[in-house]
């Protein structure tokens, strides 16, 4: 077996200290007498890094020799927090580093807490990309991922007055983990027009000229595994003005100040991260950064393939390429176009290669109509007029097959069609990558069934049920649970015998051994309640708050969004507020006091979301300042939600909230991780919730509310028939209308969504079965025994939520993929 050797480790503390000096005074041009925790960050990053590369190095070497297939998983988002932690963790050098640094006088946590996220992707899907990474490296799979290098990343979140605040996160300053390649570039183009052209054999060809070219520089970051040598690449690129020639006119007329601006604005293309989620609003830019990174990553893909010399045929067994959304779906039309424009080959023999087995993949992230991408054709028009004749012509190809196989059904062809005869004209990049894709998957077991009967129906009765298959999301343990609560798995370790688990999850189930341990049952309620003293502390650094660590911690972080329903919590928090405040002292004395924690941005344009976050805030400042309350009841906003702050709060949380409105989230994966590290969640029948109550019981989770199949009917009975309010609710709506909570005007819209425009999440029809499922939730906290059982028993049995098994069942099932490990 593998042993880690010499070339990523350090073999004594004492070595990793000569390391970070020699980068305090070299590369950082500092002496060890002004070294602040800063410095003291930033060189040990480059002492690992300097490792990292090592492995890199031969990982890249070994896969060229072998010549093996290779994954590339594209991904406009990779949310990928800090490096730092996760690099020790996986090169198992963490307490080497501790040593080492305690001699120089600093706190490991002071270090790893100075360095910024890597923050570019809005939530789940930029999340799942970044764990994938981590399973695919620490799994030897020989993958790359591809993605922007975005110099602002998502927003930060700043309250004010109870409102949400967007500050630029400029996070590039100093990056010790990424690699510039200054020479590895590629030409993008845009715009300019297609002539046809007869070439020496006669045959007509399209040529695309004119327009402007930007330069795509790559950047390289280092992926490590967890225990194995593989460390794989994360390629990232950013834009660059093309230079020198095209401004020249310009410069000798003197106008050399407009010369440098048209630069400018070629650099703008990875400038910012888009922060909606969930809302596609047909942004120019936002279809500029798609082709410059997808048009920069095929050529990358096929200069790796052609340096092979294999026949073309081959290329569908040395590469697979993941769509992660629709976003990358342009690779499809941009492979299409390099086959038979460039590389001469003939249209047949082109997309027979473009839709071979395994070539493409394409994953479906959302049923929400508003998200689902199109783009103008006059747009794609413009900027790629080359790539607009082939979509027409694929779905000339396409259309005419379906016509064939349903002769006498017209309707089909308007609905499936790649362009919507709208006005103005769209393509659908769904339809595009569902017919380019040999594989399309959902993310979840509920959501892959939701899309094959609604959204994709047609498609399935054309391609037939095989084209289409679930994948249930994951995510890594050893972020999640390592890395985020270190005395968990160390607990779980000392029980199991070894750290084996973390590389196979299902080992978890040996817990179930021990729910009747004493000692162990004590362990574990003193690791929850440690991370949340923790957490408390946290609270009371950043928002004064003081809460009590007893109190049961009832979290609810993720994108604000009114699917994902926070307003049904907090209108669930007022709800109990009012409840403890019609009691006598004697009555309140008997409850149990709860902490309410929320997190999470909104869109910048979205307005509703924002509402939420100024109703929860004002919320809280009323019931923290009651003294009729005091520690029963607290309410917590947690400024500018990101993964570094997920990994102190999923380890803290007693039950967690996924009440998304049935059939609305595709899968959710913070419920896997608030489950993998000890906590409950109550939550709707709803993505990935259904899998998770499976397999860790119906005794250990808490499920409410309507199911997928009946929310249609209710939204038509809530338009075309009568729609009453839950009367519990509306005593919570006439509260916040009495000002009690301030800003009457600001709220009303929020009611109004439920009273008057049809509540189309359910708010109200879902109201009663949830406070009472809080009501079971107080119960079974009160007999901590049982809860400590509950919560031992459900993460004995989260092993198939590790993305690990999502990674083997893609390789397995769509991308044709085998591990390629280091046997020495
Ligand atoms: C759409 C758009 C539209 C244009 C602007 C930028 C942008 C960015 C992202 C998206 C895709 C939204 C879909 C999404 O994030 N889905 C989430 O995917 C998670 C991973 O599969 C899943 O757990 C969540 O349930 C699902 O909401």
């Amino acid at each position: 077996a593998w042993k880690r050797n010499q070339t990523a480790a350090f073999k004594s503390s004492d070595e990793f200290e000569k390391e970070v000096v020699r980068h305090v005074e070299t590369s950082l041009a500092r002496s060890m007498f002004n070294c602040d925790e800063k410095a003291a960050y930033s060189a040990t990053s480059l002492a690992f890094r300097d490792r990292l590369i090592l492995d890199w190095n031969k990982t890249q070497q070994r896969q060229t020799y072998r010549d093996s297939k290779r994954v590339y998983y594209l991904s406009l988002e990779f949310l990928m927090g800090r490096a730092l932690d996760n690099a020790m963790l996986n090169v198992g050098m963490k307490d080497t580093a501790k040593a080492g640094l305690a001699d120089l006088g600093f706190r490991i946590e002071d270090i790893i807490g100075q360095e910024h996220d890597a923050a570019l992707g809005n939530g789940g899907l930029g999340r799942l990309a970044a764990c994938f990474l981590d399973s695919l490296a620490s799994l030897d799979f020989p993958a790359w991922g591809y993605g922007l290098r975005y110099r602002y990343g998502i927003f930060k979140q700043e309250i004010i007055d109870g409102y949400q605040v967007e500050v630029p996160d400029y996070w590039l300053d100093f990056n010790p983990w990424e690699f510039p390649r200054h020479d590895v570039t590629v030409d993008v183009q845009f715009f300019g027009s297609v002539k046809k052209v007869t070439n020496e054999e006669g045959k007509s060809v399209a040529v695309w000229e004119g327009g402007e070219i930007v330069v795509a520089v790559a950047y390289d970051v280092p992926i490590p595994g967890y225990d194995t040598p593989t460390t794989n690449n994360l390629r990232l690129w950013s834009s660059k003005a093309s230079g020198g020639e095209f401004d020249f006119q310009k410069f000798n007329s003197g106008d050399y100040e407009s010369s440098v601006a048209e630069q400018q604005r070629a650099e703008t293309i990875s400038n910012v991260l888009y922060p909606n989620d969930n809302l596609e609003r047909g942004k120019e830019l936002r279809l500029k950064q798609q082709y410059f990174w997808v048009a920069a990553s095929l050529y990358d893909i096929v200069r790796r393939f052609k340096k092979s010399k294999r026949a073309w045929r081959e290329f569908p067994e040395q590469v697979a390429i993941q769509l992660n959304d629709t976003h990358p779906t342009l690779a499809i039309v941009e492979l299409q176009r390099i086959l038979i424009d460039v590389e001469g080959l003939e249209w047949d023999l082109a997309w027979e290669i473009v839709t071979g087995t395994s070539q493409f993949g394409y994953t479906n992230h959302t049923v929400l109509p508003e998200a689902l991408e199109k783009w103008p054709v006059g747009l794609v028009q413009h900027l790629l007029p080359r790539h607009l004749q082939i979509i027409y012509d694929i779905n000339l190809f396409f259309l005419q097959s379906v016509e064939k196989q349903f002769p006498d059904d017209r309707d089909i062809l308007t609905r499936v069609s790649i362009i919507e005869e709208s006005q103005p004209k769209m393509v659908r990049m769904a339809h595009l990558a569902i017919v380019g894709s040999h594989k399309v998957n959902g993310v979840a077991e509920l959501h892959s069934d939701l899309i094959k009967t609604t959204i994709f129906k047609d498609f399935v009765e054309i391609y037939g049920p095989d084209r289409f298959t679930n994948v249930t999301n994951g995510i890594t343990p050893r972020r999640w649970l390592h890395q985020a609560n270190p005395r968990l798995s160390e607990l779980i370790a000392s029980k199991l015998g070894s750290h084996e688990f973390l590389k196979d999850l299902s080992q978890l189930n040996k817990l179930e051994l021990l729910v009747q341990d004493k000692e162990f049952k004590k362990e574990w309620a003193e690791i929850k309640f440690a991370n949340k003293v923790r957490l408390a502390k946290y609270i009371k650094e950043t928002t004064g708050v003081n809460v009590n660590p007893s109190a049961l911690f009832d979290v609810q972080v993720k994108r604000i969004h009114e699917y994902k329903r926070q307003q049904l919590n907090i209108f669930g928090v007022i709800h109990r507020y009012l409840t403890l405040k019609a009691m006598t002292p004697a009555e309140r004395k008997k409850q149990l006091p709860r902490v309410s924690i929320f997190g999470g941005k909104a869109a910048p344009g979205y307005w509703m979301a924002k509402q939420i976050i100024h109703l929860i805030n004002a919320v809280g400042s009323v019931v923290n300042n009651d003294e009729d309350i005091g520690d029963l009841l607290k309410v917590l906003f947690l400024e500018d939600y990101n993964v570094s702050k997920a990994e102190i709060i999923c380890p803290a949380s007693d039950i967690s909230e996924h009440i998304s409105t049935a059939g609305t989230e595709a899968s959710g994966t913070s419920n896997m991780k608030f489950v993998l590290n000890g906590g409950l969640i109550i939550g709707t029948c709803d993505g990935a919730n259904i899998e998770i109550t499976r397999e860790v019981g119906e005794n250990n989770i808490f499920l409410f509310g309507n199911l997928a199949e009946d929310v249609e009917d209710l939204r038509h009975a809530h338009t075309y028939g009568s729609h009453t309010i839950d009367p519990d609710l509306a005593k919570v709506f006439e509260e916040i209308q009495k000002g009690t909570f301030g800003s009457v005007h600001d709220f009303s819209a929020m009611i109004a969504a439920v009273k008057d425009h049809g509540d189309y999440y359910l708010v109200s029809d879902d109201f009663h079965s949830y406070i009472e499922t809080h009501k079971l939730v107080d119960e079974a906290y009160r007999d901590q025994e049982q809860w400590v059982v509950k919560s031992i028993t459900a993460v004995a049995r989260m092993g198939f939520f590790s993305s690990d098994r999502c990674i083997y069942e893609y390789a397995d099932g769509i991308w044709n993929v085998e591990p390629l490990p280091r046997r020495d």
